[in-house]
C-alpha cells in the first residue's frame, strides 16, 4: 500500500486539498480531502485524472514534418496519404518499437495516462505476414511496457481497398488480412498484453471504406466483448463514396447495419448531417475526435457544439501524432468551433461553467470508456493514473481551480505538466520521462536511418 498527499487534486466531488489517495497494486482504494501530511508521500501540485488518449498510430509520429511541402497536384488527406504509405514502407520491427516508445513517452509527458493503439501495420514491407504474426503488434506492446503507459491495443482489419470490394493498393500491402488472419494476430498477441499491469484487447475495423459487410459481422461475431473502434467520415469524399456505394452517408449506413452501443467509439465522425448527429449523441458510443490531425488533414470541423448539446459523449485521440498534447487536443476543439461559429467558450456548455473543466472532464469520461479500461477519475477502483500540473509555473500561481485547467488548456500545454504517475508510479518527474534519454537517442537513431533509406 502507498499513501500519497497531493497538495491540490480535481475529484469527483470537485476542486480539494491536501488530497490523500492510497494505492494498492496500482489501483486506488481510498481518495480523502483534507488529509493530514503524517506517514504520506507528498506530491506537490494539482493532481488530475491522467487523461486517456484514445486513438493513435504510433509508427507516423516518425513522418511528423514530412508532408508539409506542397505538391505537384492539389495537397489533401489523400495525397498525404501517399506520403504515409511510401514512409511505413520501409518499417523494421525495430523502428515500429523504437517509435512506437517514444510516441508513447511524450504522450505520458504531455499527460496522457493510456491510449489506445489502432494497430494496423501488421505485414513485412513485402506484404507477407511475419512467421509470427503478432511480431508488430508485440512491438507495441513491449514499447507501452518500456515507458508504462496504459494500452487498450486495437489490431485492425483491413479488408479491401476502398467500397465496394476495390482492390487494396500496393501501399496498403502490409494491413490487408482475412478476419481469420486477423484473429491469428489478436490470439497472438493477447499473453504479452495480459502481462501488462492495465492493458486491455479491443478490436477495429478500419473503416467503412476499408470494411465490408461480412468481414465487420464476422469481425463482430469472433470478438463479442471488448471496444470497438473504427474511422466513421473524415473526409468528404468518403460521404460521397459510401453514398454511391450504398445510398446512404457513413455514419447512417454503420447505425443501419451494425450493433452500435457503448462499447463502440467513431473515429473522426467528422461529416454527420443533422440527423446523424442526434443518432451519434443517442447511441451511446464515444465520438473519437483528434482535432490536431484532423487540422493537419485539412478534414473538417466535427459539429462538437451540436452532438454535445444533444449529451453526446467524446474523447480525444492524437491520431497521426504529428504533435502530442492532451491539453493541445482540448484547445483545437474548442478552437475550431469558435472559428467556424465566431464565438467564444462554445464547448462550455451553460454560462459560468469552465471550457477547460468541461472538456477535462468530457474527455475523461468518454475516453475511459471508449479504451474499456478502470480509469479516468480520482476515485476508488480506478486506476491511480494523475497528471500534476506545476504551482511553480509563473502562470499557475493563482488560486486553484478551475482556472488552473483553462490555463493549462489555453495557454500552457505540455508546460504545465510536473510529475505523472501511472498506477500510482511516478514515471514522469518535473516534465521529463525517467527513461527520455534512452528512448530518444533509440528513436532518433532510427529517425536517421529511415531518412537516409528516403
Ligand atoms: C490511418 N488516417 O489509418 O492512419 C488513416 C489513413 C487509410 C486517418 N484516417 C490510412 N487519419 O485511411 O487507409
Ligand atoms: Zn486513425
Amino acid at each position: 500500500m502507498r499513501a500519497l498527499v497531493f497538495d491540490y487534486a480535481l475529484t469527483p466531488d470537485g476542486w480539494a486539498r491536501d488530497v490523500g489517495v492510497d494505492v494498492e497494486g496500482g489501483t486506488i482504494r481510498a481518495v480523502a480531502p483534507g488529509a493530514d501530511s503524517g506517514g504520506r508521500e507528498r506530491v506537490r501540485g494539482v493532481a488530475l485524472p491522467g487523461m486517456p488518449n484514445l486513438h493513435s498510430h504510433t509508427f507516423q509520429r516518425a513522418m511528423a514534418g514530412l508532408s508539409e511541402t506542397r505538391g505537384p497536384t492539389d495537397d489533401s488527406f489523400w495525397t498525404w496519404r501517399k506520403v504515409m504509405y511510401a514512409f511505413l514502407g520501409g518499417l523494421d520491427p525495430d523502428d515500429v518499437e523504437a517509435i512506437a516508445a517514444f510516441a508513447f513517452l511524450e504522450m505520458l509527458e504531455s499527460g496522457f495516462t493510456a491510449v489506445a493503439e489502432f494497430h494496423y501495420l501488421h505485414h513485412d514491407p513485402q506484404g507477407r505476414p511475419y512467421a509470427e504474426r503478432s511480431e508488430l503488434a508485440q512491438r507495441v506492446v513491449a514499447a507501452a511496457a518500456e515507458v508504462g503507459i496504459g494500452l487498450t491495443l486495437l489490431p485492425v482489419h483491413y479488408a479491401q481497398g476502398g467500397f465496394g470490394a476495390a482492390p487494396p493498393e500496393h501501399g496498403q500491402r502490409r494491413f490487408v488480412d482475412d478476419v481469420e488472419g486477423l484473429m491469428r494476430i489478436v490470439e497472438g498477441v493477447r499473453p504479452a498484453l495480459a502481462a501488462l499491469p492495465n492493458a486491455r484487447l479491443g478490436i477495429a475495423p478500419h473503416s467503412l471504406r476499408a470494411t465490408t459487410p461480412e468481414s465487420l459481422a464476422a469481425l463482430l461475431s469472433a470478438n463479442p466483448e471488448g471496444p470497438v473502434h473504427i474511422h466513421v467520415a473524415e473526409q468528404v469524399k468518403e460521404v460521397e463514396d459510401c453514398l454511391a456505394w450504398s445510398g446512404a452517408r457513413p455514419l447512417a449506413w454503420l447505425l443501419d447495419n451494425a450493433p452500435v452501443d457503448a462499447r463502440w467509439c467513431l473515429i473522426h465522425a467528422t461529416h454527420l448531417d443533422a440527423a446523424e448527429q442526434a443518432r451519434l449523441a443517442a447511441c451511446g458510443a464515444v465520438a473519437g475526435l483528434c482535432p490536431i490531425t484532423e487540422a493537419n488533414l485539412g478534414d473538417g470541423v466535427f459539429p462538437a457544439a451540436e452532438v454535445l448539446g444533444a449529451g453526446g459523449r467524446f474523447g480525444v485521440g492524437t491520431d497521426s501524432n504529428v504533435e502530442i498534447s492532451a491539453f493541445g487536443e482540448l484547445r483545437q476543439l474548442e478552437y475550431g468551433q469558435r472559428l467556424t461559429r465566431r464565438a467564444r467558450n462554445v464547448l462550455a456548455g451553460e454560462a459560468g461553467r469552465s471550457t477547460g473543466r468541461r472538456l477535462w472532464e468530457g474527455a475523461l469520461a468518454g475516453g475511459a470508456q471508449a479504451l474499456g479500461l478502470p480509469v479516468g477519475a480520482l476515485a476508488p477502483g480506478l486506476r491511480a493514473d494523475v497528471v500534476t500540473l506545476d504551482l511553480d509555473h509563473p502562470d499557475l500561481g493563482g488560486p486553484v481551480g478551475d482556472r488552473t485547467l483553462d490555463t493549462a488548456v489555453f495557454c500552457l500545454g505540455r508546460a504545465a505538466v510536473r510529475d505523472v504517475l501511472v498506477g500510482g508510479e511516478r514515471v514522469v518527474e518535473n516534465g521529463r520521462h525517467g527513461a527520455r534519454a534512452r528512448v530518444a537517442s533509440r528513436y532518433a537513431a532510427r529517425v536517421a536511418r529511415l531518412a537516409a533509406l528516403a
